[in-house]
Order: C-alpha cells, then sequence, then structure tokens
C-alpha cells in the first residue's frame, strides 16, 4: 500500500527529496503512486528500492549504473495490464495519458518503466511508437496544446537515442548513417528504425535533424557505410526536390539509400531515378529492401 510522502521517505532513508524527484525522472526508481493532487505516495517497496539505490550510491556506484543493477535484482513485479492485456499497449496509453496531464514527471517516470519491458525494438514498435502516433493524433485534433506535444517529443526523442546507443550490436563492420532532410526535424521515426537496423546488426550513425546533402557526402567519405537512411516527413516542393534527391544521390556515392517518413513517397520518381530505395511500410519488407539493395551494391563493387 502506498502511504509515504516525500519528506517522510527523504527522512526515513536520508535522501534528500531533490534527489528522490531526480532519481525517478532519469531512472524511474522508484515510480511512486499519486494522489487525486498527484503528490507522490511512496509504498514500502517503493522505500526498499530507494535504500538499496542509497546504498550502492553511497558504495561509489554511478547513479545510472546503481538505477540499472536495482531495477535488475528487484522481485518483479506483476505488470500493469490493460487494454485487453497487453503490457505495450498499457505502457503506451500511460504515456499518452501522463501527456494529457501534461505531468513531466509522470511522462519521464513511464517512459523509464516501459524500457524494463522488453528488447528495445520491441519497446520502440509496440509502446514508444503507437504513443507518439496517438499523440500526434491529440494534436492533430486539437485535444493537446503544442507544448504538450514538444514535451513528449523531446523525453521520447531523448528516450530513442539513447536506446540506440544501448541497442548498437558489437564491431560487426556492418554501419548504416541515419540522417533527416535538410529542413526536416522530425527524426523520431527515423530512431525507431534505427532500432531495427541495430536488431538487423548494424551499426548506427546519426546525423540527426536538417542534415544538408554536404555534410552525407562528408559523412559517406569517412565512415564508408554500407547504406544511408534518410528520413523526410515535408517534402520540398518538386523543382527543389529533385535537385535536393539528386545530391543526396550524389552524397551517396556507391552507398546503398533509401528514404523513408510520410513524405518519401512523394518524391519516389526522383529518388528511383537516381538508383535509391523508398522504404515500404511494412518494416518486415524494409529488411528484403535492404538487403537486396546491399546484394546489387556488392555485385557491382565486385564486377
Ligand atoms: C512529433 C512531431 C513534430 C516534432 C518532431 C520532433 C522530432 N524530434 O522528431 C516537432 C515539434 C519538431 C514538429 C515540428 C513540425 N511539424 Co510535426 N509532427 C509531429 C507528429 C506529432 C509526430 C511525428 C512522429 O514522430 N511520428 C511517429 C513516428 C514513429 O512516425 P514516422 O515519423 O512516420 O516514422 C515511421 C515511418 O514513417 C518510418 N520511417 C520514418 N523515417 C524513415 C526512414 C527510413 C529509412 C525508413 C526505412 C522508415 C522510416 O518509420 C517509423 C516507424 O513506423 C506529426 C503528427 C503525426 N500524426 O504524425 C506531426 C507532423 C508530421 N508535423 C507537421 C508539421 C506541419 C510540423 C511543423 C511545420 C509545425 C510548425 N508549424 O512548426 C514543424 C516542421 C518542422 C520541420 N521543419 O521539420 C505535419 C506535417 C504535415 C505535412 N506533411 O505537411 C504533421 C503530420 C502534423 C499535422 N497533422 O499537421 N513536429
Amino acid at each position: 500500500m502506498s502511504r509515504y510522502r516525500i519528506h517522510a521517505v527523504s527522512k526515513m532513508c536520508g535522501v534528500s527529496s531533490a534527489t528522490l524527484r531526480a532519481w525517478e525522472r532519469r531512472y524511474g526508481v522508484p515510480s511512486p503512486a499519486r494522489t487525486a493532487s498527484a503528490y507522490r505516495l511512496y509504498s514500502e517497496d517503493d522505500v526498499a528500492l530507494i535504500k538499496k539505490m542509497r546504498d550502492y550510491v553511497n558504495g561509489g556506484m554511478a547513479a545510472a549504473e546503481a538505477a540499472r543493477m536495482v531495477i535488475e535484482t528487484a522481485a518483479p513485479q506483476p505488470p500493469v495490464y490493460t487494454n485487453g492485456g497487453d503490457v505495450f499497449a498499457g505502457a503506451s496509453e500511460r504515456i499518452v495519458d501522463a501527456a494529457l496531464r501534461f505531468d513531466p514527471d509522470g511522462l519521464e517516470a513511464e517512459v523509464n518503466r516501459a524500457l524494463s519491458l522488453g528488447p528495445a525494438v520491441t519497446i520502440f514498435e509496440r509502446a514508444l511508437g503507437p504513443a507518439l502516433e496517438r499523440i500526434g493524433d491529440l494534436w492533430h485534433e486539437g485535444k493537446i496544446t503544442v507544448a504538450q506535444e514538444h514535451l513528449a517529443s523531446q523525453v521520447l526523442g531523448a528516450t530513442l537515442l539513447h536506446l540506440l546507443r544501448l541497442a548498437q550490436p558489437g564491431e560487426s563492420g556492418r554501419r548504416v548513417l541515419l540522417a533527416a532532410f535538410a529542413d526536416e526535424d522530425h527524426v523520431l521515426g527515423l530512431f525507431g528504425i534505427g532500432l531495427r537496423f541495430c536488431a538487423w546488426g548494424f551499426r548506427s550513425v546519426v546525423l540527426g535533424p536538417r542534415t544538408p546533402p554536404a555534410a552525407i557526402a562528408r559523412a559517406v567519405e569517412s565512415l564508408s557505410p554500407e547504406i544511408v537512411a534518410l528520413t523526410v516527413a515535408i517534402p520540398p516542393p518538386p523543382p527543389a526536390a529533385r535537385e535536393l534527391v539528386d545530391a543526396y544521390a550524389d552524397a551517396c556515392r556507391d552507398a546503398a539509400w533509401i528514404v523513408g517518413g510520410a513524405g518519401a513517397e512523394a518524391l519516389r520518381p526522383f529518388i528511383e531515378a537516381r538508383g535509391g530505395l523508398v522504404a515500404s511500410t511494412e518494416v518486415s519488407e524494409v529488411r528484403a529492401q535492404v538487403e537486396s539493395a546491399l546484394l546489387s551494391r556488392r555485385r557491382r563493387k565486385d564486377a
């Protein structure tokens, strides 16, 4: 049962309230219940987690590592099933609810909780991605403000980048360069697809939003990726679009390249004219597209 307020817990554990809030925000350790007026209410289990975390940190362990140990060794919590028993859908719903409440701490805590549900790619595809899409729809319908949507994008974007770092495979030699078109800020879907590439054995290098062709050219020259994955949500108008796609095609040199995102279809003729791929909207088909592009690339190199 949850019964202790933050000041009481702070005294019981010898950890300041500010540190307790920081541990919750950064690591979800712990994620106490809330009263109707949003005050934290800690349970005995929450207090036990805090004491463990305190002991590790006092023993000289970095807080992030201590949090990981605490989460891994905690007795398994019964998952909170909602939505027909699907834990990922439940996590997604709680993230959206936190955005709807405009509750930054709750949002961080729910996102952090989702991170323990399974492999990074599954967490993205079944919890974080659907949450983003729902938040986008709510924004479009005028049910949440730009501020709420920005907050959610910010927290989820930072988390996806973190997951991407954790999901990197060992030095396998295969490398994908991930970037957004010039003038493009929408990168969350790209980070998600980066997790897929990691699961397929690629190390990813993220150049991020608004990457001009010259930057791609430089990165291709220095890093020799096997494939360049670009995203575009809002394509430029046709005359500029052809020029821009041509510039990306030149920048990718002999690397395979694939363009995805909501705006890719509009650029299909320009992309295909230069030997690029337009990503399928089915992620399972993207893998086949990538493998066949890499095979053609190898054949070209061997010829
Ligand atoms: C989050 C968001 C933002 C965030 C982006 C944060 C970030 N760091 O990415 C911010 C606040 C910055 C933003 C800004 C703007 N946004 Co906005 N945004 C959204 C929102 C709500 C969600 C996008 C998202 O992350 N979706 C979730 C991801 C997972 O989906 P996804 O991107 O489609 O990616 C999937 C696939 O497409 C695929 N994929 C994507 N890229 C790639 C690449 C490869 C290689 C592969 C294989 C696959 C792949 O993988 C993903 C997995 O399924 C959408 C609304 C919506 N419902 O989509 C609007 C939306 C995209 N935005 C829109 C607009 C208009 C803007 C602004 C112009 C708003 C403004 N007035 O300032 C600016 C433009 C900024 C710019 N220059 O790019 C419009 C675009 C309409 C259009 N097509 O013209 C939308 C659709 C909202 C709307 N309904 O009006 N936005």
